[in-house]
């Protein structure tokens, strides 16, 4: 069985359409822990923002939130699904799987963006595009886990709007990138997952993977995107050959119920996989540690 935690957190992006990020935090969260049988545990954030500090947007406000997560992932007795909030939100839960599984544990980054920056390559300051480069070990020390995550381990799905610094890292194979090109089908994602030699997978779904025709209430949303049919088939896919040992759902910008509805199948395929995941734990990979 797992765990759902609402993180709320909106400062970690910068655009306007992130004050909607808290209402559809909760609708969206409120929605799987009905549709997957889960309570809903909200962990608390702060609502304000503070200046953006050595490169970060509320750099201060989003600490306070840190720690705040990381007292509930403490707590935690099973695998996490998060529901965000920005993505910010994942490089903690990011930290506990490596931290609870060792180093061959890999992650799988649904996103239209690379999430891949520091704050000295960060465009906009927007820690929701660093979430992922800070699970690797690089960037800002208060904000990078203590036990680094490997980007060769790491497969990028459906990414299409990089920043120049990330575009290099990705042209330079620090992580694989499976980008939607015509003829897509899932044997793309579970190619590279074998590929990356992953024991188990983190599995990030940022709502901007989607196309717009589907969903449109991702922050920042892209045309070109994937369906959700085809989000939750590759879920399914890679669920049946690695164990998926956490999850997290981000960048919901809606609480609007006719919208949100649309993602009933992939929260169903985020659940099985998870519940599969869990199944294959043995008592050496207990959840009884804690995690800084
Ligand atoms: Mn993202």
């Amino acid at each position: 069985m797992f765990e759902l935690h609402a993180v709320a957190q909106r400062q970690g992006a910068v655009v306007a359409k992130s004050s909607w990020l808290p209402t559809g935090c909760f609708a969206l969260a409120d929605l799987a822990g009905k549709v997957l049988g889960t309570p809903v545990r909200r962990v608390p954030v702060r609502a304000g923002t503070s200046p953006l500090v050595g490169g970060i947007a509320s750099r201060e406000v989003l600490l306070v939130n840190r720690a705040l997560q990381l007292t509930a992932l403490n707590e935690a007795r099973g695998p996490v699904l998060t529901i965000g909030g920005d993505c910010g939100v994942e490089t903690l839960p990011l930290g506990l799987v490596r931290q609870r599984f060792g180093p061959t544990v890999g992650v799988l980054w649904f996103d239209a963006h690379g999430d891949l920056n520091t704050p000295a390559t960060s465009p906009s300051g927007a820690y929701h595009g660093m979430a992922l480069r800070h699970a690797f070990g690089e960037g800002d020390r208060d904000f990078v886990v203590d036990t680094p995550l490997s980007p060769r381990r790491t497969v990028l799905v459906g990414a299409r709007v990089l920043d120049p610094g990330e575009q290099a890292l990705i042209d330079r194979g620090l992580v694989r990138h499976v980008p939607i090109e015509q003829g897509w089908h899932s044997s793309w994602v579970t190619g590279a997952a074998e590929a990356s030699r992953a024991s188990q997978f983190y599995l990030h779904i940022d709502l901007d993977v989607l196309d717009p025709s589907e969903f449109a209430d991702a922050t920042c949303p892209e045309p070109g995107g994937l369906l959700v049919s085809e989000v939750a088939d590759a879920v399914a896919a890679v669920a049946s050959i690695r164990p998926i040992v956490g999850a997290g759902i981000t960048e919901c910008a809606t609480d609007r119920h006719d919208r949100l509805r649309v993602l009933v199948p992939l929260l169903r395929a985020v659940g099985a996989a998870l519940r599969a995941g869990s199944g294959e734990l043995s008592v050496s990979q207990g959840w009884s540690s804690r995690h800084r």
